[in-house]
């Protein structure tokens, strides 16, 4: 009786352990650190056509123009385009960017930046920083740096890098040379793959890699504050490239609201986040 009791209590104990263990597999398996993060809501309130040959890196708007890099070997190259889409369908157009430069083609263009009328490009692992006129792009200089390129803004005194990691580098405009970094986060956790970014509000607005969503940073604590979910526009796209991922954030500051997009999107959408 005693034995048999004894029996029961260990299979009883072993069930135990193993239940736990596969809820805890389970759990893990789902686990989302963003879950209870604040979630930002936005409304649609402008959508464009946007050149599905984009491979798209870095967005941003500035005096009614779009500046946007475009990824990959032999392919890279930054280009420019009004704000205000032309009559008819610009997407079609064989020469549809007021402004283009391409890059050689060992270099992988990634996050694209303006800052005092100068744009900022990184590359992927070519560690060349390249700083153009924005006027008319031609190459004033370039710089190099250590790790590798993704996503790069602007808060107006520093030059913002993120690396895929979560790490966000600031780096100084004249020497490239970093003058702090930030650990981007949510309770703890920290938040990898972080690539386009933008600074706005205040406030640093990343994508993360192969993510529908849009973190909303705090530039001195790295702590995020928010989280945008794009599931819904990426949806109704149906795009059947698996690399055709959201990526592209551009404050309009006229319209206080985001122009965002992704590589190889047919469109462009403005968007209003609600406060
Ligand atoms: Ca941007």
């Amino acid at each position: 009786m005693v034995r048999n009791l004894y029996t029961l209590m260990k299979t009883t104990f072993y069930l135990f352990c193993l239940s736990f263990i596969l809820i805890a597999n389970i759990s893990y398996a789902q686990h989302d650190p963003l879950a209870d993060a604040a979630a930002i809501h936005y409304k649609i309130i402008a959508e464009r056509s946007h050149k599905s040959s984009l491979f798209t890196q870095g967005l941003l708007v500035k005096d009614g123009k779009f500046y946007e890099s475009s990824g990959l070997y032999e392919k890279s190259q930054i280009v420019a385009y009004p704000v205000a889409e032309p009559e008819g369908s610009w997407a079609k157009l064989s020469a549809p960017f007021s402004q283009k430069q391409h890059l050689p083609d060992r270099f992988f263009a990634e996050g694209l930046t303006l800052l005092n009328n100068k744009l900022y490009l990184l590359t992927w692992q070519e560690g060349t920083l390249f700083v153009y006129d924005a006027a008319n792009f031609n190459l004033i200089k370039n710089l190099n740096y250590k790790g590798e390129g993704w996503g790069l803004a602007t808060d107006g005194k520093s030059l913002i890098r993120s690396d895929g990691s979560a790490q966000l580098f600031f780096h100084n405009p004249e020497s490239f040379s970093v003058e702090k970094t930030i650990d981007v986060k949510y309770k703890q956790e920290i938040m990898n793959n972080l690539n386009e970014l933008e600074y706005a509000e205040g406030f640093i607005w990343a994508n993360i890699w192969h993510d529908n969503r849009i973190l909303k940073i705090n530039p001195t604590s790295g702590e995020v504050v928010g989280v945008i979910d794009f599931s819904e526009i990426i949806k109704n796209l149906k795009l059947r490239d698996t690399e055709s991922v959201l990526n592209g954030i551009a404050y309009d500051a006229d319209k206080k609201a985001f122009w965002i997009t992704g590589k190889q999107w047919p469109k462009m959408f403005l968007v209003k986040i609600q406060h």
